[in-house]
């Protein structure tokens, strides 16, 4: 009997533990993991070094190749990454799954879920060098739409939807979200939510433009931390009156993490995602000469303060955070004519934020950034590492122990780091990374790891010692996902309307561990 790959030496560390051991690849899959796997027969033996190996990351949140990003008028952008690059630069980071979004136009009723979900089939087929899934961006929860929602999982493995409190073009109002999310409770899915309240942000965005403020810093000024506050109290109230669990995306501020909490101390099933950016970079960034303050425009923005940066960090170690994911959105800077895009199609000399679209690029920088601010900095531990980057994602999006785990059976996707001494700190640059962006808001940035080799399904597809993507366009598979791993765990109590609701949850407390 040969196995595949063995990888030795490794100080393995999962959501719960970290020891040292080997692991042996048979088909793609974990086979075994050991203390000493170093007897047995193997093409090909990877030595970690003493190094960590951590499951591949598993990012949550992506925008691929998504058409109509919001600016914030709604200006119809296209981010600049398709599946080819986009998986590209996630292998390269670490990151062996990513969630994309499939989104639904409200301008194009006539389209039904499953031709949604067909056109990012079509433009995901074939050109990706990792696995990857969709969610739902629901626009139009029109009856017939919503009548769709039983054969999301069955049929197309997708289990998550993702709604909008803000942006003409995309936002619903609560009644729409209350009927959204009650389907979707019926159907297995978990609603995310992008809480920003649309009127605090138009109030703001028409004082800034009568005093003439269009600079790259009046878009954060337009949408204060207060509007995000506000919005994710009342999803909270709505997913509590209808009793469904949900995620708020790319959170960024304190205060929305204190209100969670309050939430999650209630038994509530409240879970939450926030983003390098948000623990990293202050709107400071926003004030940068030369409009470079563009490069860092995102909704909801960056914060102010140190202050909003510990408050998220506070939130990753307390586990108010379930997830960190990179909100990959990235759109180019400079046009082809090298003038800054939002100058460019504003025809103002100083350009207008409100042609900025909204979202920074970060799918290959996400993994070591955290490995590097989160667990070099003693701030997250080795476990608390991989539950926030990888195994929580696979469980709140239905792919778990598949994606996720370290455990015999699961898919070999692993992130095999730089054993510590071995690692030469290195000064962030866009050029070594692999998407199509023109920048990285995070340029400059001293990291002190950064995934030595990524597998994936057995395959070394990234070797950082060759500085090379090693894996192959196409490889990269669809994963058809089941409700979340988390909804069946709820414990739901002293409500008559949560006992008598929660039971529609419960085939799930009967799922095998592997089909
Ligand atoms: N929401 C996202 O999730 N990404 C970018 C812009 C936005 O508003
Ligand atoms: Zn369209
Ligand atoms: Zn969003
Ligand atoms: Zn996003």
């Amino acid at each position: 009997f040969e196995f595949d790959t063995l990888i030795i030496n490794g100080k393995i560390a999962t959501a719960s533990e970290c020891f040292n051991g080997d692991i042996a690849i048979k088909d793609g899959k974990i086979f075994a993991i050991a203390p000493d796997l170093k007897s047995l027969k193997a093409k090909s033996v990877i030595d970690a070094e003493g190094a960590y190996v951590t499951p591949g990351g598993v990012d949550g949140h992506t925008h691929i190749d998504q058409e109509n990003t919001p600016g914030a008028k709604d200006y119809p952008y296209r981010g600049c990454d398709g599946f080819e690059s986009g998986s590209r630069s996630s292998v390269a980071g670490g990151t062996t799954t990513f969630l994309a979004f499939a989104m639904q136009h409200k301008h194009r009723p006539d389209h039904s879920l499953s031709d949604v979900i067909g056109h990012y089939h079509d433009l995901a087929t074939g050109n990706s060098y990792c696995d990857y899934g969709f969610h739902l961006i629901i626009t139009d929860p029109k009856p017939e739409r919503l009548a769709e929602f039983p054969k999301l999982i069955p049929e197309f493995g997708i289990s998550s939807v993702k709604l909008y409190m803000t942006y003409d073009s995309l936002k619903l109002n609560d009644y729409e979200i209350l009927h959204t999310i009650s389907t979707a409770r019926k159907a297995g899915i978990t609603p995310m939510i992008h809480a920003e309240n649309v009127d605090i942000i138009t109030f703001f965005s028409e004082e800034l433009e009568k005093l003439d403020l269009l600079d790259p810093y009046s878009h954060a000024r337009s949408r204060p931390a207060l509007a995000e506050q506000e919005a994710t109290n009342r999803a909270i109230v709505l997913s509590e009156v209808m009793n469904v669990p949900i995620l708020l995306v790319h959170v960024s501020s304190p205060g929305s993490v204190q209100r969670i909490r309050k939430g999650q101390g209630k038994g509530l099933p409240v879970y939450a995602e926030t983003c390098p950016q948000y623990l990293l970079l202050t709107d400071s960034r926003l004030q940068h000469p030369n409009y470079e303050g563009a490069k860092c425009v995102c909704s909801p923005p960056l914060r102010p303060s140190k202050e909003d940066l510990d408050g998220l960090w506070n939130g990753c170690r307390n586990g108010t955070f379930t997830i960190i994911s990179s909100d990959h959105c990235p759109f180019r800077m400079y046009s082809d004519e090298g003038k800054a895009v939002a100058i460019k199609d504003s025809g103002k000399p100083g350009g207008d934020w409100r042609l900025i679209p909204n979202g920074i690029p970060g799918i290959e920088t996400r993994m070591p950034l955290i490995f590097t601010f989160g667990v070099c900095t003693g701030r997250l531990s080795i476990e608390r590492f991989v539950q926030l980057t990888s195994t929580n994602t696979a469980k709140l999006y239905g792919m778990y122990p598949k994606k996720g785990s370290i455990i015999p059976g699961a898919d070999a996707d692993l992130v095999i780091w730089y054993p510590q001494d071995k690692y030469k700190p290195t000064v962030l640059t866009n050029e070594m990374l692999h998407h199509d962006c023109d920048y990285t808001a995070f340029e400059g940035m001293e990291m002190l790891n950064w995934p030595r080799f990524t597998v994936l399904r057995g395959q070394v597809v990234w070797d950082a010692d060759k500085g090379e993507v090693t894996g192959t366009k196409g490889y990269g598979e669809y994963v058809s996902r089941e409700p979340s791993w988390f909804a069946k765990n709820q414990v739901l109590f002293d409500d008559i309307t949560q006992t008598a609701w929660k039971n529609e949850w419960r085939p799930q407390f009967d799922r095998p561990l592997f089909k």
